[in-house]
């Protein structure tokens, strides 16, 4: 059965991509290109620093090492104003009622997200006391696909990554879930996440009826 369960963050317990696009669509304006949520589409999942390589990618834009950082950091800026208005009532339906329930039943529970800004967006929502480690961009060099963030997740949880199952929405990240060899529950369309055990709409429908 079950041990751990590490959660994704963006797209499994709230929806921080919205403001992850305005702040990315922003910096394109100013760049002079446009910016579409089917470019924001390959961001979901990716860390800062690689989704800002798509981004001036997608506007064929050449930037130096310096000013990529500049403008990494005025995104993220923009971004820190949006997820400072975040309240609870933005987690996503059930996500927190599924948390309590396994807690209840003595799951372990792990956070394993690529955002540096995990730590703030929990505290927002009022859920870190649900969580029993906490395995972030902060933590974690190597990006999704690559399975270290849930690596680490099971370790903080003193967990075999097999008796772990990863909740993942986005296609790296349920390749990284599988690749550390945890089950995985996918969060979203079957036709994106084929390599995951189970599709899901999101987590409301994991709460006993
Ligand atoms: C999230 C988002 C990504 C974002 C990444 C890094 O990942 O899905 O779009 O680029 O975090 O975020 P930050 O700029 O806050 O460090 P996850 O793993 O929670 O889905
Ligand atoms: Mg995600």
């Amino acid at each position: 059965g079950m041990k751990g369960a590490i959660f994704d963050l963006d797209g499994v317990i709230v929806d921080t991509a919205k403001y992850h696009y305005l702040a990315w669509r922003s910096l394109a304006e100013r760049l002079g290109f446009e910016f579409t949520e089917a470019h924001n589409e390959r961001l979901k999942g990716v860390s800062r620093v690689e989704s800002l390589r798509i981004l001036l990618e997608v506007g064929g834009v050449e930037a130096t090492e310096e000013e990529r950082l500049e403008m990494a950091d005025t995104k993220n800026k923009e971004y820190i104003n949006y997820i400072s208005q975040l309240d609870p009532s933005e987690i996503l339906p059930g996500a927190k009622e599924y948390l309590e329930l396994l807690r209840s039943q003595g799951v372990k529970i792990a956070l394993g997200s690529a955002s540096k800004n995990a730590e703030f967006i929990l505290s927002r929502l009022s859920i870190t006391d649900l969580f029993d480690a906490v395995i972030d961009g902060t933590k974690v060099s190597k990006a999704k696909p690559d399975p270290e963030v849930f690596l680490a997740a099971s370790a903080a949880l003193q967990l075999n990554p097999l008796d772990c199952v990863v909740f993942e929405d986005a296609e790296a990240g349920v390749q990284a879930g599988k690749a550390a060899g945890s089950k995985v529950v996918g969060i979203g369309s079957p036709d994106i996440l084929k390599e995951a055990d189970i599709v899901i709409a999101g987590l409301y429908e994991l709460l006993a009826q």
